[in-house]
């Protein structure tokens, strides 16, 4: 590996990420894990030495291959790579990275462009669930300009609109509109991301209070650290204290003039704006009657669209239910519009592997 490996850095909605073709990796997934750790520079609070943004946020994998599978084009498969731990996560799956995922199959020649919008058809890996990203292509390239603006990123660019088809799990993983854990009210829901649903004011805080203020707040976060790890089994995820999900979501009412006030733990840091998978999450659930957040919400006549707001703008996603064959609320259809743009593309050199000390004199 001292060659270096073929990368793709780029913005993901609002993330940052790492793109590679899975044969550029090892196969053996202790092996491939290793390595990227050394190229994103982790454990290190910084990330000095490596490609990551030192957050979690910035700090993302996509592994990309040709699917096996007849109703898809490409494999997706989403790596957390731990900032200050050696860990490498594929425990959840990532909606904002998935925005860069039909461009990467383009822009390696694993999906023909169209002439004026090419359509890749996406197995996450991670869920085994399905999407479907549609882009601009014109003239057989892909388009990264563009006028669609999204919150948390600066500037325009062009848009690439998600669908996703309902999921094979349950939208209500625990089988209950809602639970309670610890004396407070929670809904755990699972539209592609096993999130849990609280109101703000049952932990005494407002749910308008910047990221920062609700991450220093201790009393706040040992509280959700409980909760999630009782709605972790609940939801049938077992033992959650080392994984990323599932994300816990405190809820407030609209401020801004959208359907509801959001701040979201994913799981120890608090998200600058929201996940798209953890978003389609809360537009289900505020659509489910008597779930947690369902009477904050301002749901409007705009059809399907439900605009979250969050710390640095809204994310606006559009989510229909139906009734399942179990007689519970289940996802119909869910789309988003995000935007992506390739950052660099080249070759990565990984950290050198560490070698034991003391061995010269
Ligand atoms: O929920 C962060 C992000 C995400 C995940 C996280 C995401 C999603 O914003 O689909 O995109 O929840 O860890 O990138």
């Amino acid at each position: 590996m001292t060659d270096g490996v073929p990368c793709l850095l780029m913005r993901g909605g609002t993330s940052k990420g790492a793109y590679f073709l899975a044969a550029d990796l090892p196969a053996e997934p202790a092996a491939r894990d290793d390595l990227l750790l050394r190229i994103m520079g982790s454990p290190d609070e910084r990330q000095i030495d490596g490609l990551g943004g030192a957050h979690p946020l910035t700090s993302k994998v996509a592994v990309i291959s040709p699917s096996a599978d007849p109703e898809a084009d490409v494999d997706y498969l989403f790596l957390q790579v731990a900032v200050d731990r050696p860990e490498v996560s594929d425990r959840q799956n990532c909606g904002n990275i998935l925005a860069g995922v039909g461009s990467f199959a383009v822009e390696r020649g694993l999906v023909p462009a169209g002439e004026e919008e090419t359509s890749v058809r996406i197995r996450m890996v991670n869920s085994g669930d399905r999407a479907t990203a549609t882009f601009p292509t014109p003239g057989g390239r892909v388009a990264y300009a563009g006028d669609a603006e999204i919150a948390g990123v600066p500037g325009t660019a062009a848009p690439v609109v998600i669908e996703f088809p309902p999921g094979a799990g349950p939208l209500l993983p625990t089988g209950r509109v809602r639970d309670e854990i610890d004396g407070v009210q929670v809904t755990c829901v699972d539209n592609g991301m096993p999130t849990v649903l609280l109101e703000a004011t049952a932990l005494k805080v407002t749910g308008y209070e910047p990221p920062e203020d609700l991450e220093a707040d201790t009393a706040l976060t040992e509280r959700l650290r409980a909760i999630r790890l009782a709605a972790g089994r609940l939801m049938g995820l077992g033992d959650v204290s080392d994984t990323t999900v599932p994300k816990l979501t405190l809820l407030a009412p609209p401020r801004a003039g959208g359907a509801i006030t959001t701040r979201t733990f994913i799981p120890v840091r608090c998200h600058t704006s929201i996940g798209v998978l953890g978003a389609a999450g809360v537009a289900a659930g505020l659509r489910i009657e008597g779930a947690v957040g369902a009477d904050l919400a301002v749901l409007g006549t705009g059809g399907d669209r439900v605009r979250i707001e969050h710390p640095t703008g809204f994310l606006d996603i559009d989510s229909s239910l139906t009734t399942g064959p179990d007689g519970l609320p289940a996802a119909r259809r869910t789309a988003v519009v995000r935007t992506a743009r390739k950052i660099f593309d080249g070759t990565v050199f990984p950290r050198a592997v560490a070698r034991p000390r003391g061995g010269h004199r």
